[in-house]
């Protein structure tokens, strides 16, 4: 059915005009007095409020001497990784986290050490003492709890509290007892158990993550709210953008299902300290007056923007009181402009050269812990050396911390094999979870693309005539794919599919036909034209216990989401130490036909990135089983297809099975025995060399074994190795472009391991190293049959009779190479 959001002539054509809200800016006009004579807070409240903060002003400093000084309170170390302190901005980092609940989940930046201790203090005062030892005994299997259990403590909570520091501080100095077994680091550590999520180093990069978060909270109904803790320099950033308008885009209002409507429940929590590292973005770099003003006019409620003052924990408190109200009523996101100031410098090797003396001192004389602690004192809540006992207290627990941080002995390094293993779980779901009432619009019988592959052959050979049967009469490629996908659909709750055209359009190559008419909004909607949102939410949709299907309709669109495919999805497995697992598999098209920016094979960018596995399948039956191993498996995936095998049916397998089954991924495919060549192919190349080896057999006798890599990574060298034995010859083909190519780490790995049964060097047959041309020329830069049996004859074995056309010299080869070709 066609959606009904009609664009009428003469209501758009109208002459009109928009009145964009104002924005309130530091509203707030409580006192602490105010607060605890209408019971907002008690005189406990006030006192911890300032506790906190004290302690992220001594964890901040601790660090800062030790970057500097090389020592602590008398304890030498010398700390090599970065450190961001945020000191000046704990009334923002407390404020903020004040009421939050352990199931909200604040996702931050590189400067994150005071949100993580805020996020961390506040949620262990909302625990139970039972859960507190419930997850520090289970967590890591107790490696960090057993550390601080060396120092007595007198309560759970205290027990808590040097949990909490010491597993970051350990983590900060890569230790196998941090939070992460140190594998994130200052600017990437997080703790799930008390809603702490993963702090990102790059500028911004948490926005569309804590984006799909929220998705996650909306469309599995998990309680709690997501916050993105993002500075004001990240608004210069395309990512964040993207991410405001995915977490208020439309059709949460106009499409999506009644109890599911409404933006996404996110605070964007800009810490506004008005520098980048030392460009100011207000008057500078950016072109707002007020940061709050980039979301006016973003969706009718201007997602609720406020400007509010950071320095004083109290108004952010009361913001996001309010502002929790907002969520839950469905009108999120929220976008909070927190002003605060940095006093420290932007790293421990900041001069502090782009901004004056004079204005960090008129900073330092409203010093956010002074400020509190005034207030508190004159309140009557507590005298100065109550204040002094609490800073004292707070100081000691640094420097316990720090003695066991720094001793190898205590507090000793992750191992390298570590690393390795935590780059993968390798997991494959035994069952999946099963589906709610609501979670399919009918029975799959009844979905029409069912139907009609129903009727159509599984097999792509006509058993009478022997010839290749078409699409309209064999299961396709394309076919396969929604086969397999539409179980995973009828059969996992977590799972959803966005991407651009994913819905109406039917997904840009047609796998998506008919899943419209069985899935509610909330499982399949199209996104906006927004590849780093999409991949960024994605990810974020996944740390939550989620799974995604994305799609960017062509390879060559990854660059728009290069980070998020990069460095957040490839590494957050491994940088929780395994504790995070990351479901997503990104399916990317490779295309042909359509010129220099819509043909490209980027199989190699991805496979270089470690923490991704890649798949390339080329025939139905592989498509159809290996996309059920990437939706049952718990590492992302980047799923490739090319464009030239959507319409194909299977040639190689008897059938397709209408039965659901699994391929392994990393399991190459012998296609065709042979015993003079072996030729591995990448995606659609398969063909190519099919016709190839048809030809060498037929005109030169030279019998090819075909092996279709279908993986990259991982990938089982096994059967090729033997193969290689058997054939001594080695030919490899992809439609990426020769040079830095995947196949090139194949050739290399297949030398190393087979190099005594080799008889010829081992061959590559790439796409030209050139922009790929228009559909006319494309013969000129894809490999095709013949370059295969070209370069078979100049470099393995003479064909007798063949008649080159290039010319394959080495001097050739050196010239072009010379000339960047
Ligand atoms: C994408 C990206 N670009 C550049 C950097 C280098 N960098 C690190 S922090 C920073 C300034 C960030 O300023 P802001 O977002 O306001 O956060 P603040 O440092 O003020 O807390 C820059 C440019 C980076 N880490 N990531
Ligand atoms: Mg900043």
């Amino acid at each position: 059915m066609v959606k009904q959001l009609m664009v009428v002539p003469e209501k758009v054509r109208r002459s009109d005009s928009v009145e964009i809200s104002s924005i309130p800016v530091n509203q707030y006009k409580g006192t602490l007095a105010d607060e605890i004579a209408t019971g907002n807070l008690s005189r406990d409240d006030a006192l911890k409020i300032y506790h906190d903060m004290v302690f992220i002003r001594g964890f901040e400093q601790m660090l800062g001497e030790i970057k500097k000084l090389g020592s602590f309170k008398g304890i030498p170390y010398d700390h090599k990784g970065p450190a961001h302190l945020s000191v000046g901005q704990e009334g923002a980092a407390v404020g903020e986290s004040f009421l939050l609940q352990p199931h909200d989940h604040l996702y931050g930046s590189h400067r994150s050490h005071g949100e993580i201790l805020a996020k961390g203090l506040s949620a262990i005062e909302k625990m139970a003492d039972g859960e507190l030892t419930r997850v520090m005994e289970s967590y890591l299997d107790g490696d960090v709890l057993r550390i601080v259990e060396r120092e007595s403590v007198e309560s759970i909570t205290e027990r808590a509290i040097d949990f909490l520091l010491y597993g970051l501080l350990a983590e900060i100095f890569a230790r196998r007892t941090g939070v992460n077994r140190g594998m994130g680091g200052s600017m990437h550590a997080f703790f799930t158990p008390f809603g702490v999520y993963p702090n990102n180093a790059l500028v911004g990069g948490s926005a569309d993550i804590a984006a799909g978060a929220a998705l996650y909270k909306k469309v599995q109904g998990a309680p709690g709210i997501a916050v993105a803790n993002i500075g004001d320099a990240s608004t210069g950033c395309g990512p964040v953008w993207e991410a405001l308008n995915f977490s208020s885009m439309g059709q949460f209002w106009t499409l999506w299902e009644e109890g599911f409507r409404g933006g996404l429940p996110i605070v964007f929590a800009f810490m506004n300290n008005f520098y980048g590292m030392g460009g100011q973005t207000q008057g500078e770099t950016m072109a707002f007056e007020r940061l709050a003003c980039l979301a006016s006019g973003l969706n009718r409620y201007n997602m609720h923007a406020e400007t509010i003052d950071g320095n004083n924990p109290l108004a952010v408190i009361d913001a996001f009181r309010r502002k929790s109200q907002v969520l839950a009523a469905g009108e999120g996101p929220v976008v909070l402009d927190i002003l605060t100031y940095r006093q420290s410098g932007h790293s421990p090797s900041d001069a502090s050269a782009y901004r004056t003396r004079e204005e960090i001192d008129l900073w330092r004389e409203v010093d956010p812990i002074r400020e509190l602690g005034t207030e508190i004192v004159n309140n009557g809540l507590a005298s100065n050396e109550d204040l002094k006992a609490i800073r004292d207290a707070s100081d000691a627990k640094m420097v316990r911390a720090c003695r066991l941080a720094v001793d190898l002995d205590i507090s000793p390094r992750t191992t390298g094999n570590e690393i390795a293993q935590v780059m993968f779980s390798h997991e494959t779901e035994i069952a999946l979870p099963g589906i709610g009432e609501n979670d399919v619009l009918k029975p799959l019988a009844e979905n029409s693309r069912v139907k009609t592959i129903a009727g159509k052959s599984r097999s792509g050979i006509d058993p009478s005539s022997g010839t290749v049967l078409g699409e309209q009469k064999a299961v396709s490629f394309r076919d396969a794919l929604f086969e397999s996908i539409v179980h995973h659909f009828y059969h996992d709750r977590r799972l959803i599919a966005y991407g651009e055209e994913n819905r109406d359009w039917d997904g840009a190559f047609a796998v998506y036909r008919g899943m419209t008419e069985s899935l509610p909004y909330r499982r399949l909607f199209n996104s906006p034209i927004s590849e780093a949102a999409i991949v960024g939410t994605a990810v974020g949709y996944a740390i939550e216990g989620g799974r995604a299907l994305v799609e960017l309709m062509y390879c060559d669109f990854m660059g728009r989401a290069g980070d998020e495919i990069f460095n957040q999805m490839a590494k957050w497995q491994a940088m929780s130490a395994g504790v995070l697992r990351m479901p997503v598999v990104l399916r990317v098209s490779v295309g042909s036909k359509y010129g220099a920016q819509h043909s490209q094979d980027w199989t190699a960018l991805t496979a270089h990135i470690p923490g991704l596995k890649v798949v390339f399948p080329a025939t139905p039956y592989d498509a159809k089983g290996l996309m059920a191993s990437a939706l049952s498996g718990n590492d992302p995936v980047v799923f490739f297809e090319s464009q030239r095998t959507y319409g194909l049916t299977e040639q190689f397998k008897s059938e397709v099975p209408a039965e659901y089954y699994k391929i392994p991924i990393g399991t190459p495919d012998v296609k065709r025995s042979g015993s003079d060549l072996t030729i591995l192919t990448v995606g659609a190349t398969l063909y190519r060399a099919l016709e190839a080896a048809e030809r060498l057999e037929s005109e030169f006798g030279l019998s090819v074994e075909l092996i279709d890599a279908r993986s990259l990574v991982p990938f089982d060298y096994e059967p090729v190795i033997e193969s290689v034995r058997k054939t001594g010859r080695l030919l490899l083909a992809s439609d990426a472009c020769e040079r830095g190519s995947f196949v090139n780490t194949m050739a290399t790995t297949v030398q190393q391991l087979a190099f005594d049964h080799l008889d010829a060097p081992v061959v590559i047959v790439g796409a030209r190293n050139w922009i790929t041309p228009a559909a006319e020329l494309e013969d000129l830069f894809f490999p095709t049959a013949t370059s295969i049996v070209e370069a078979v004859h100049a470099h393995i074995v003479p064909l007798t009779g063949f008649q080159p056309t290039e010319d394959h010299t080495a001097a050739a080869r050196m010239r072009d190479i010379r000339d960047g070709v």
